[in-house]
């Protein structure tokens, strides 16, 4: 700003005489603009801790990415640990509202990581977290007409979750802590 320049120029020079000689000379070092812009770096850093690598999304400790490849959920949940991921498991009604706005955004139909193979009924998460958090659709778990559905997947606009055959061919979201 070449109004302000002049002006913080005086007020260095008037600091040079009143102050310290250290200060004077930090002070002096850097333009404003160059101060201005090495603070705002150093924030940025230390409030993203957790950085995800490129195409994945950070949210709280997490990473997420949609694969947008349709696959069933045995294929989407090995193609998710290639990446050292698992599909991704949902604790927090936050995390629900994050993966709906920034991950599964208008998509209809997308795999998540929890199912009921070893057990009926007794549904879990592939990367072995505690189910302590359930978003089901009403009637859902259903083993809809007794068939094996055996894998969850989240549709519709709230994304609530339905069990499904795993054989579904669907898009399917990655996560890694
Ligand atoms: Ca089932
Ligand atoms: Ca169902």
């Amino acid at each position: 700003d070449p109004v302000t320049c002049p002006s913080c120029m005086r007020a260095s020079g008037f600091t040079a005489a009143q102050a310290p000689a250290v200060k004077t000379a930090t002070f002096g070092a850097e333009p404003p603009l160059t101060t201005t812009g090495t603070n705002a770096g150093d924030s940025w850093t230390d409030n993203h801790k957790y950085e995800c690598d490129v195409g994945w999304q950070s949210f709280q400790a997490g990473c997420y990415k949609l694969l947008s490849e349709k696959s069933d959920w045995n294929v989407a949940q090995k193609a998710c640990q290639k990446m050292d991921a698992n599909l991704v498991s949902i604790h927090t009604l936050p995390e629900m509202e994050f993966i709906i706005r920034n991950i599964k955004k208008d998509l209809d139909q997308v795999w998540i990581g929890l199912h009921d193979r070893e057990m009926q009924m007794d549904f879990q998460w592939t990367d072995h977290t505690p189910v302590i958090f359930t978003f089901w659709h009403p009637y859902e778990p259903n083993n809809f007409r007794n068939t094996q559905e055996d894998c969850v997947s989240m549709w519709g606009p709230d994304a609530r979750w339905d069990d499904v055959p795993c054989n579904t061919s669907l898009p399917f979201i990655s996560y890694s802590v």
